[in-house]
Order: structure tokens, then sequence, then C-alpha cells
């Protein structure tokens, strides 16, 4: 209850004001019941005319002026001379002789020259004039020594912070704030910061129709420690758990499905309300309409909030492009969004403007709304005039890896660097402060020890709001060719193919052929030799005649001069010339996913699917009880996309397990990714490869009830057919590969190794899966013979069991595989089971590439290709000749870079070459 003063329509402005309200004629005070919380100011006028104007009626104005003023940098943003984020004490920096990428004239323009930093703002970009300088006494130089420099990495879609790693027990709606689970100790923040990424839209979880709101922040570490003073520009000043809001008011991000109608009803409410407080008629009028549980709704329907939508398929964004008609508000862009390229004229449709698309490179097939998904997206929107943005899946510290991949398919240099800065940037409604390297934007920058769309580019340097975020940054040093943006191959008809296709082109090789082929023009050659990879040919060593490779029926039969390798053929004969820069190489193995068991990840009718567990489970007796083998062979499926394209990438071989969510999981398998069935000759390459097992903290069981088991089964538990395959595990016949992340779970295991070679005699052959803690034992496990598969190869601590990592540079200078290949521990590179799905089975050269450059020059090309070849074959227990029958020939470089494409596989034990 409030006492209640009725002021005439002519003296609104001055209520409350009580010298005005003594000096007129004695006031009426009234109560005013009925909830009303507002006070309200009475005055008797005229006794038959009373309006009721709310004491608070200049702020109920206020209010309802501000209703649709969308959101907007304060009008002096540019007078700022201070950074709202400056860190007090930090001294001015003077980055010089920098190549600067400055995102300005469409990401095209490129500065060579200095940049200065001073208040957490850019306050100067290429000549600094010197009475600039002058004006400064201490400032710390960054000699960048031409170093190709770039605004802060800007990820559009993260779940960072809430999403916290090492994933530990930690919920959404629309009225539901990222920002009220911000975990601050997120371990990913360091890791992403030395990435080079600074800004990061973190969006709560996918899980509901409507996710909730997002928030902007920027990942550096604080004086304050909290999860407020890391957003980039409050939306509104908070205050206790309310909401106060500025003039202008400031961006908003948010994440809307549908259920709008309930918002559409308080904003009609609201502009009623409005409609007559500015017209005077306070008479009833009440309290101002809200609902703090929708507010985020109406803003999104008034303009004021940027709406990242999650979708995926053309029927839902058909239905969404429908709804942004009928309620009238703008989308700022679609993330995932893989159909959005096969309708770029829908997406023009959207009400206010056509949504930006945030987009994977090649995650793809992980869901059925997925199975569309094209490497080709990014570079068919940009085509179409959308802006692209892109994003990563796991780990936004390789953020810039997914514009990489993106230029690799097609998308020009200058939007494929945008797509991670000043795009993004935009799309949050940002880009007045982050996203370019411009005078008076935000002092975040990243140095780079290649051109950032160079494999493996890394930070030297990471600047946020002026401040070095690196502390002893360790950089290798890169070849000179990774200074210059990529020279990608030719992609047009596959991407013609997309869309020809409706996202399905056919992946399988164009021909099939027997025929004598004759590879001329290539710069170098790599072969099996032994058990390893040689490079037998290099052309900058080289300067006499020109050599050729003579195939017949898919086997090399001469590589010499032309005149010591001809020989008069009937065969139909083929030239090849692999131009210039062409190569051949062992066609890699990939490990770790479930490639050729699985056509869409989340769909169980696609796949193969999950078998029993004995640790858990009652085997049914059908099967022979806890005497099964089951064999992975017996459910492979072929032609699955993701083998296909594995295929096209150089991953000519798919090692691959039964799937199991327990301890045992069964044999695993060898096949060829290109092959139409199983029932084709050289299909299947070796039916029974290796054992599988699982140790992992995530289990139901106790990790010590699972070593537990696995020892009972090596000393002689298993009985019948599983009984029989132990004895050759124990023998060392079959390989037991462990899927194992930790080293305590490793150490235990090498303790066991032990204990059966001493009860039975005999060495086994024993594989560490996974692996992220390898690095902390390599010396033990370099001295027990163990192997190591590393996957993923670049490291993350997603959980617990995981989270001692070696991160590698900038961070570290050795590297997990780097580390243990110096204790001579025989290291291949796997697919990484956690990425939902066997589409990164593709990324294998791409995998081993920056595998190589993160071990600063002690893995040779060679010995890059060995990681997913021989190492693997012999990791796994591969037989000797399995996978040296197939040959990958690139054009345009070799298989370990941007700038090279698969043209053929030489498949000798089929006796022919397939050629794309
Ligand atoms: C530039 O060269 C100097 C001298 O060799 C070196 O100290 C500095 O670290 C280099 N800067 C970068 C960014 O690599
Ligand atoms: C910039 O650095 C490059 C590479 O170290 C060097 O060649 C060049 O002379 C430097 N330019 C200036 C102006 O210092
Ligand atoms: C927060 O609200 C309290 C109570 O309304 C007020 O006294 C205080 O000045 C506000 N603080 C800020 C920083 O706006
Ligand atoms: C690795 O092998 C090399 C060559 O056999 C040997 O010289 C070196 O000592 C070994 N290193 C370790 C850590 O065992
Ligand atoms: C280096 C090399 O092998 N160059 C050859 C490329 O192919 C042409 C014929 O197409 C030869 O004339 C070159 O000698």
């Amino acid at each position: 209850m409030e006492k209640a003063i009725i002021a005439p329509p002519s003296v609104r402005g001055r209520v409350g004001d009580s010298t005005f309200l003594q000096s007129r004629s004695a006031p009426c005070f009234v109560l005013l019941a009925c909830g009303y919380t507002s006070v309200f100011t009475a005055f008797n006028f005229r006794p038959n005319a009373f309006v009721k104007v709310p004491i608070n009626s200049q702020q109920i104005l206020q209010k309802c002026r501000n209703l649709n003023t969308i959101p907007s940098p304060p009008l002096d943003f540019y007078a700022r001379t201070e950074s709202d984020r400056f860190v007090p004490g930090t001294k001015p920096t003077l980055i010089k002789n920098a190549t600067i990428w400055t995102g300005n004239v469409d990401g095209l323009e490129v500065v060579l020259g200095d940049i200065l930093l001073d208040k957490g703002i850019i306050q100067a970009v290429g000549e600094v004039p010197t009475h600039v300088l002058d004006a400064y006494r201490d400032v710390s130089t960054i000699e960048a020594n031409g170093s190709w420099v770039s605004p802060g990495i800007v990820d559009l879609h993260s779940h960072l912070g809430d999403d916290s790693s090492p994933s530990l027990a930690g919920l959404v709606q629309p009225w539901l704030r990222s920002l009220d689970a911000l975990n601050t100790h997120d371990d990913a923040y360091r890791l992403s910061i030395s990435g080079g990424v600074t800004t990061a839209v973190v969006l709560p979880g996918s899980a509901n129709a409507i996710g909730g709101q997002a928030f902007v922040i920027k990942l550096r570490p604080t004086n304050d420690r909290s999860p407020s003073s890391m957003l980039l520009e409050p939306p509104f000043t908070f205050n206790g758990s309310g909401i106060e809001e500025v003039h202008p008011p400031r961006q908003a991000c948010g994440r809307v499905y549908s259920d709008t109608r309930k918002a559409r009803k308080i904003k009609v409410k609201q502009d009623d309300y409005c409609a007559k407080a500015v017209s005077g008629q306070w008479d009833g009028l009440g309290d101002f309409p809200e609902d703090l549980q929708w507010e985020a709704l109406v803003d999104v329907l008034r303009g004021k909030v940027k709406i990242q939508n999650h979708c995926y398929e053309a029927v839902d964004l058909d239905g969404i492009v429908r709804l942004t008609n009928e309620f009238k508000f703008s989308i700022a862009a679609f993330h995932h969004a893989h159909e959005t390229y096969l309708v770029p004229d829908l997406l023009k449709k959207a009400y206010g403007h056509t949504p930006a698309v945030a987009l994977f490179a090649t995650n793809a097939r992980y869901k059925r709304e997925s199975y569309r998904g094209s490497e080709f997206a990014p570079h068919i929107l940009a085509k179409n005039g959308i802006q692209v943005s892109d994003h990563p899946v796991l780990n936004s510290r390789y953020l810039l890896y997914e514009a990489q991949q993106a230029h690799y398919f097609g998308l020009a240099d200058n939007l494929a660097l945008a797509s991670v800065t000043s795009t993004p940037a935009k799309i949050m409604g940002q880009e007045h402060r982050i996203g370019y390297i411009r005078e008076g934007y935000d002092a975040d920058i990243v140095l780079w020890d290649s051109h950032p769309l160079a494999i493996g580019a890394t930070p030297k340097q990471v600047l946020y709001d002026g401040v070095a975020q690196l502390k002893n940054p360790f950089s290798s040093s890169k070849p000179a060719a990774l200074q210059h943006v990529p020279q990608t191959p030719d992609f047009s008809e596959e991407t013609e193919a997309a869309l020809k296709y409706d996202g399905l082109s056919p992946l399988e090789p164009k021909e099939s052929v027997s025929d004598r082929i004759i590879f001329q023009n290539f710069s170098s050659l790599f072969l099996y030799i032994g058990d390893g990879v040689e490079q037998i040919f290099a052309a900058e060593q080289y300067s006499g005649e020109p050599q050729i490779v003579v195939v017949e029926g898919g086997k090399i039969v001469c590589t010499g001069t032309s005149e010591v390798c001809f020989t008069s053929s009937h065969m139909k004969t083929r030239v090849m010339d692999l131009q210039e820069v062409p190569l051949r190489k062992p066609g890699l193995l990939s490990y770790g996913s479930h490639l050729g068991l699985v056509h869409i990840a989340g769909e169980p009718s696609t796949q193969d699917g999950v078998q029993f567990d004995g640790l858990t489970q009652r085997i049914p007796n059908i099967l022979g009880g806890e005497e099964v083998v089951v064999r992975a062979v017996d459910g492979l499926q072929f032609t699955t996309r993701d083998a296909l394209l594995a295929y096209r990438s150089g991953v000519t071989t798919g090692i691959t397990a039964p799937i199991s969510s327990g301890l045992v999981a069964g044999l695993s398998t060898a096949f060829n990714t290109g092959a139409s069935h199983k029932l084709v000759e050289g299909a299947v390459l070796q039916d029974e490869v290796a054992l599988h097992v699982a140790v992992t903290m995530g289990s139901s069981v106790s990790v010590s009830t699972q070593i537990a088991a696995v020892r009972a089964l090596l000393l002689g538990g298993a009985k019948g057919d599983f009984g029989a395959l132990i004895t050759k595990v124990v023998k060392g016949e079959v390989p037991l590969v462990v899927d194992v992340h930790n080293a305590d779970i490793m150490a235990s295991l090498i303790q066991l190794k032990a204990e059966v070679e001493k009860e039975s005699g005999s060495a086994m052959q024993m594989t560490f899966a996974g692996s992220s803690e390898a690095h902390l034992l390599a010396k033990e496990i370099g001295a027990a013979g163990v192997g190591v598969i590393v996957s993923p190869s670049r490291p993350f601590p997603s959980f617990w069991e995981m989270r001692r990592i070696l991160p590698g540079p900038p961070l570290t200078q050795r590297s997990a595989i780097s580390t243990l290949l110096a204790s001579n521990v025989t290291v291949g590179v796997g697919a990484d089971a956690s990425a939902h799905g066997a589409w990164i089975a593709r990324n294998t050269r791409f995998d081993i590439s920056w595998a190589a450059l993160e071990a600063d020059g002690v893995i040779t090309k060679a010995g890059a290709l060995a990681l997913a070849s021989s190492n693997l074959q012999k990791l796994l227990g591969l037989k000797s000749g399995t996978v040296s029958s197939a040959l990958v020939a690139t054009t345009g470089g070799t298989l370990l870079d941007f700038e090279s494409k698969v043209v053929a596989v030489l498949l000798s034990n089929k006796g022919v070459v397939d050629l794309f």
C-alpha cells in the first residue's frame, strides 16, 4: 500500500516535487490498493477529472521511449581514451615490423608496419607518428620481424566455462543466462587463449528448444576473478539480481527457437500501456506490464537481441524464416546450419536482413540433420553474399583451423580470416570494438608463427586489452612456405556436385583401371621400406634426368628415368602428369573412430550398434555367454560417406573395433575404405586385427574392478573361444589395445603386463590408445615396450582422467607426441573418438601434419606419414604388407599440406588404380 497523489496532466512533469505540491491547493491523499507497488501521487485539481499519475511516471515514460531503441555503443564510444577493460598498470606496447591483417577493405588489407597499444586500445596502426611515440616514456617493444598479426580470434559459438573442462557434474530455458553458470576455473580458457581466441559468445547448452541468453566474454583471467568481470560489454548494469537499463541499451545475445507467442502478448500489452502513458491516460493503467521470465523474448521481438539460432535442415530453416516474418524479428546467425548452402534464397527472405551462418568446416553426419553437410558450404554461401563464421567442434583453441579448412575447400582467404574475426564480431554486434585492427579498437592482437591460414598456425603471443597473455611462449620455426597464404587446390567440380546432388554427391572413384599408368613430373616419392616409411625421391635434391613411376595393375613396376623404365608394352598406357609439385605416398590408416560401422553417429538405426558388456551385464547363452568373441568384421558397412571421404583424402585403410561402452570390445578389423562391399577383392585386408578393451574412470564399475577383470582374463580366467583368443594375446600373437587416458591407470597396466609376462614366460604386445596423459610416463612406457596411439592428436582435457595434457606450443615446447618419440615409444596418431562420428577420419592427413609441425623439427615428412601408416600397422599388429598395398598420388604438394589433392589410389592387391 502506498501513498498516492493525483496530479493534473498539465503538471505531470513535476510530480513528486514536494515544494510544488505544497504550493498548490490542498492535496488529497488517496490510498491505492490493488497491489500496486509503485508510488502514486494524488492531486486534487478538478474533482471530476482526476488522473492518477504514478510517482515514477518519469521512469515509466523513459522506459517507454527506450522500448524500441535499438542497442548501440554509447554515442561517445569512439571518443574513449581508455578501454573500460583497461588493466591499470599495463605498459604501452609497440609491436614493430609486423605483417598486419587488419580486417579492413573486406579483409583484403594487409599493412606492413607497427602497432601501438595503450590503455587497452589500439592507438596507431602502420606508421606510428614519432610525436605520438615520443609522448611515451616507458614502452614495451615486441619485435615482430615481419610475423603475421591478426585481430584476436572471435568465437561465435562457445560453451566455454559452461561446459567446463574437465567436465564435472553441473541446466537451460529462455530466462536462463549462461553468465549465471560461468565457471571461471575452466582449463579451456588458457588453452583457447593459446590458440589466439580472445572473445567468445558463451551459449547455454543446446538441450532445450530455447537455449537461454548468451553472453560475450573475453577469456583472459581478470583481477576480479569473477564471471561478470569477463563480460566484454554487459548488456545492462548488473546490480543485485536486478537489471538497470542504460541508454542506449547494450547488445545482448540470445538463442531462440520458437514459442514467441507468449512474448508477443507481453509486447502488445507494453505497447498499449506506453501509448496510454505517453498520452497521459494514467487512470487505471497500473504497473508497466513485464515478466522477467519472457523479457528476453520480448526484447527479441523489439529487435534488441541478437538471435543465434541452432538450425540445421531446410525444413527448419523455412519454418524459422516464416516465423521471423510473422513476428517481425531478425536472426543474427544460424548455427550448425548444415543445409543453409542448399537454400541461400530462402535465407535472403528472412525478416530484416539475411542471417549469417556459423558452420563447422568438415564436421558433419554426426546426426541426421547434418547428413547433407558439405565442406564446400562456406564457399557456396560466400558466393551468395552470405556472411560465414566458423566454429569449432570441441576445442576453440583450434577455431582458426576451421577457417583454414574452409579456405582449403574454396572459401576466399580474406573471407576465411574474417570468418573467425570481423564477421563473428559483426554478428554479435561488437564490431565497434573487436574483430579488426583499427585505431580506437580493443587492443586484442595475435602474433602468428606463420600465415594464419597455413596449417599448424600457432600464436607467438596473444594480447588482450593490451596485456600479453603468454608467459615464455615457445614457438617452433616454421618453413618459409608457410608464411604465405596456401595455394589451395581446385574443388570447383566437387562444389558444383554438392549442389547438384542436394548435398549427397557420389563419392566413389570416377574410374577404377588396371591400365599401365606412367606418373611423371612429381616432386617427391615416399614408399614403405622395411617396416617404415622413407622418402626415396625429392626433386629439390635431384638434378638428373626426369624421373617417372610406371604402374601396372595397381603395382609399381619401375621407378627411374624414362630410359631405364621404358619397356614396350601391349597394355593400354595413360600418362598422369602430376604437374610440378606432385607426389606419391603410402595410404594412411585411420584407427579410433567407428569408421565402417556407422553412417550417422546420432542415429542408432544406421549403425552396427553396441554390444553386451560382460562386466555389467549377463551375456546371453545364445552367444555362448562369456566365451563369445565379437568381431567388427561381421558388422562392417561399406560406402559410408565418412569412409568414402576418408578414401578421397588418402586414408585407404580403416581399422575399427566393435562399438562398446564396457570393458571388452572384441576384435578389430582392417578394411579398404573405398571398397563397395565386403565381398569385393581387397575389401577386407585383415579379418581380425587386435583385441580391444577399455579401462576408464568414466565407467559405472571401479577402475580397480576393471583392472582386476583384465588380470583375471589374462591369467587364465577366459574360456572357450574367448579363452583361445586370450592365449594368443598372452603369447604376443594378437596385440592387446587398451583405450586409456589416465597415467595412473597406464601405470597399473604396465605392472599388469609384467605380471602376466612373468607368469607366461612370453612377451605380449600392448598398445595404449587415447593416451592423453601418456607423456607423464614416457620413459616407463618406452621401457615396458608398450606402444601408444595418441588421440585426439591435439589434446583436450574433456574429462578428469585426461586433465594433465601436454598442450604443446606455444604453452610448452614439447608435445605429447614428441615427448613419447624421445623415449623411443612407437607412436601412432588416431582419430578422435570423442568427436561424435567418423567424419574426422578424413582429416588424418592434417592431423599428422600438425603433429609434425608441433614437434619442433624432430619429425620428418616421412616420419609424419609413418604416424598414420607404418607405425599404426605395428601398433595394431597388422600383417606386414597389408597397408603397403595402397599408395596415394596427390597433385599440388604432399598429403601433409593444404595445397594438395588426392588424384589416384594405387591398390596393388586389387590390381587397379582408383582415379578421382
Ligand atoms: C624477432 O627476432 C628477435 C631477434 O632474433 C627475437 O628475439 C624475437 O623473439 C623475434 N620476434 C618474434 C615475434 O619472433
Ligand atoms: C622486418 O622483418 C623482416 C624479417 O625479419 C626483415 O627482413 C625486415 O628488414 C624488417 N623490416 C624492418 C623495417 O625492420
Ligand atoms: C545499486 O542499487 C543500489 C540500490 O538501488 C544503489 O544504491 C546503488 O547505487 C546501485 N549501484 C550501482 C553501481 O548502480
Ligand atoms: C632411444 O634409442 C636410441 C637409439 O637406439 C638410443 O640411443 C637412446 O638412448 C634411446 N633413448 C631412450 C630414452 O631410451
Ligand atoms: C621434371 C619433369 O619430369 N618434367 C617433365 C614434365 O613433363 C613434360 C612432358 O609432359 C616433360 O617434358 C618434362 O621434362
